[in-house]
């Protein structure tokens, strides 16, 4: 029988790359695996939770049924807060940022994470995901600062997204490349399936919710006019597919190759989704798989963020793909 590595196995060998290495960051991400189970379980409890809890807002306890975008960021902050490796958190559930109790140890790091994106198609049954960026603290401060989340995306030393989907996978980089774990809900570990992921540099499918359309700049819609009439290299035409659950899109893209673009346009300047908890570790994550996260025009990688819950444009996939769309942003189109 071939033993895979389970996720925990994984981190250690990372860990050992670095002989001075003192297991903190080994135990944070096995704490937001341990988190990612816990709300593994809840979204599959989801529909349940509805029928047990649903007429009026309480359960059969007479607790309030609280959405369950709210449930996996209290699941990730109870975690976190208390294991002594961070030193603040932001959240996209979380206008400000989360500070570590004074009862509890404050670490080096900083977690800054949507806690359950495209929550919106849960009741459909569709895929949803757990998107986090990990930083070093850079203040002197003992419990960290709004200057320690606020860090371009190309200071982030690990990147990751969990998909809830028909199976429980886990996608994280160190900056070493991309590595997927699938959750063996068996034993209850993450095992090894989807090494060092590589996305193709010319992709075939374009993922875009073209119900913006009437919104969306010349540049866009002339370029999503072109991928459609283009035939790539393998002969067959551009494929549209689009969940509107970032983490789904963006991982059917990373392994198949292909586009996803939430550009700005003339009601949204800065499009939808956000700098530090949504582009930015996709950037990293598609960046690390040899594809390309841009603006249209800047890297995401360069951005320097100037709030918490800022929103940019996003441009992420195959390396080819991504830079078509760029040549149709400054006007030359190929
Ligand atoms: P959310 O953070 O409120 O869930 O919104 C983010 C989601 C992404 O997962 C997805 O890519 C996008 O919103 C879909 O937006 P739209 O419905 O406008 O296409
Ligand atoms: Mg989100």
């Amino acid at each position: 029988m071939i033993r895979r590595h389970t996720l925990t196995e994984h981190i250690m060998q990372e860990q050992r790359k670095y002989p001075g290495a003192s297991g903190g960051f080994t135990g944070l991400l096995s704490d937001i695996a341990t988190a990612s189970k816990i709300i593994a379980r809840e979204v599959r409890q989801a529909g349940l939770g509805n029928i047990l809890g649903a007429a009026g807002s309480t359960n059969v306890s007479g607790d309030e049924v609280k959405k369950l975008d709210l449930i996996a960021h209290e699941i990730f902050v109870n975690v976190l807060e208390r294991t002594g490796h961070l030193c603040i958190m932001a959240s996209e559930e979380d206008e400000d940022p989360i500070t570590i109790p004074d009862r509890f140890p404050a670490g080096k790091y900083v977690f800054v994470f949507d806690p359950l994106d495209g929550s919106s198609n849960i009741d459909a049954n569709v895929s949803v995901g757990t998107i986090f960026s990990i930083f070093r603290k850079i203040s002197t401060d003992e419990r960290g600062g709004m200057v320690d989340i606020l860090q371009p995306a190309s200071e982030q030393i690990c990147a990751g997204y969990i998909v809830y989907g028909s199976s429980t996978l886990f996608v994280y980089t160190v900056g070493h490349g991309v590595h997927g774990f699938t959750l063996d809900p068996t034993i209850g570990e993450y095992i090894l399936s989807h090494e060092d992921i590589r996305m193709p540099d010319q992709g075939q499918v374009f993922s875009i919710n073209e119900g913006n359309r009437s919104r969306w700049f010349d540049y866009t819609s002339d370029y999503v006019d072109w991928i459609k009439s283009s035939v790539p290299d393998e002969g067959r035409p551009y494929t549209a597919r689009y969940i509107g659950s970032l983490v789904a899109d963006f991982h059917r893209n990373l392994l198949y190759g292909g586009i996803f673009l939430y550009p700005e346009d003339r009601e949204n300047p800065n499009g939808k989704l956000r700098l530090l908890y949504e582009a930015a570790p996709i950037a990293f994550l598609a960046e690390q798989a040899g594809g390309l996260a841009t603006t249209g025009e800047t890297s995401i990688r360069s951005i320097e963020p100037a709030e918490l819950h800022q929103k940019v444009s996003l441009i992420v996939g195959s390396r080819n793909d991504v830079l078509a769309y760029e040549r149709f942003r400054r006007g030359d189109r190929p």
